[in-house]
């Protein structure tokens, strides 16, 4: 079957078996319903074959979606071959509290264009497609808002940006400019695919690196610009016990790939594929994606998707006595995360 329509599915089928385990308090085991699904979804599929690049980490510590893990037609060697990002939930936070931002997603592109991001923190700024020339991140956030101020001569921009400590000093500054700042607690992710469909103008601030290559995806997908560089765990975290051993392994991850914190990454240095898409379905989302509901044995999705500069926003009905029917693998994971 074509490889959008199962990826599509996948994230859809992810956020209805997570679904239980919203607002229960817990990420793990919210995080491994969603995991679950994925495996499921993918793993025998026909026809494509799917490297995880960016996912729930290394095979150690993730035994599902772990990086270099291969998904889907694995034992035909003429199967072509993709690389992906995945968050099967981005957002384990709101999930588990049941608070706006969690989305599950993924983003494909063709084989060796995607980046391995370390698990790091990066400075990312997302804009609308009409901001692709206007912004370069290297002259700091402060003199990109002016210039994008300045080309559409007024003020009132609306920015998404993370309400954490790190960030407080530039909402003030942004307020003091004139920018219609909206706060979220998790999700930048989400906050993107607000940018991409006109609820901003964009999205600011230091979250995950890996997301990263989500954001990028969908920058490029949607015919939207995103600029990022990484930023060192002691700016953020200086005192914490694992500072200085993930500064290590950051800073060894850094020269063997020849860059530095100033270094400014385009989103097609992390993505490398015109043609990569993105998809994403909410859970507890929030923004311009409604959270997954049930009613009635229905589960009502709100799934995006974007490719070549076409943007999909839909409304999925899962009616569960009938999709039982058409396929076991979902069928499973209906019965094993019913609420
Ligand atoms: C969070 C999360 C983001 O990065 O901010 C995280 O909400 C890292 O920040 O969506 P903290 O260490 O402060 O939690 C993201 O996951 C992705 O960029």
């Amino acid at each position: 079957m074509n490889k959008d329509i199962i990826l599509l599915r996948t994230v859809e089928v992810a956020a209805i078996a997570s679904y239980k385990y919203i607002g229960k308090k817990d990420k793990n085991l919210v995080d491994k319903a969603a995991v679950e699904a994925f495996e499921v979804m993918l793993k025998n599929e026909k026809g494509f074959i799917l490297k995880v690049i960016n996912g729930e980490g290394e095979l150690d510590n993730a035994p599902m979606l772990y990086v270099n893990q291969m998904l889907g037609d694995i034992n035909n060697p003429e199967s072509p071959i993709f690389d992906v990002s995945v968050d099967p939930i981005e957002g384990t936070n709101p999930a588990a509290y049941n608070f706006a931002g969690s989305i599950s997603t993924i983003a494909v592109s063709r084989e060796n264009t995607m980046l391995q991001m370390p698990e790091m923190y990066m400075e990312k700024l997302f804009v609308k497609d009409k901001y692709v020339n206007t912004i370069n991140l290297a002259d700091g956030i402060v003199n990109n808002v002016l210039k994008m101020q300045e080309q559409e001569n007024r003020k009132d921009l609306r920015c998404i940006i993370l309400d954490k400590p790190r960030h407080y000093k530039i909402i003030e500054e942004l307020n003091k400019i004139g920018v219609i700042v909206r706060l979220i607690q998790d999700g930048d992710v989400l906050a993107a695919i607000d940018v991409v469909n006109g609820e901003a103008d964009f999205v600011y601030g230091i979250g995950g690196a890996p997301e990263g290559c989500l954001m990028a995806s969908l920058a490029i997908a949607s015919g939207c610009k995103m600029q990022s560089r990484l930023v060192l765990y002691n700016e953020i975290w200086p005192n914490e016990e694992e500072t200085k051993t993930r500064l290590n392994k950051e800073l060894a991850w850094m020269s063997k790939h020849n860059i530095d914190t100033n270094t400014i990454l385009e989103d097609f240095d992390l993505v490398s594929d015109y043609r990569t898409r993105f998809f994403a379905a909410g859970l507890t989302a929030g923004g311009s994606l409604k959270p997954i509901s049930y009613k009635k044995g229905k589960f009502f999705v709100n799934a995006f998707m974007a490719s070549h500069g076409i943007v999909r926003n839909f409304n999925t009905v899962y009616d569960v006595n009938k999709v039982n029917g058409l396929k076991p693998d979902i069928k499973y994971l209906f019965d094993k995360y019913k609420r």
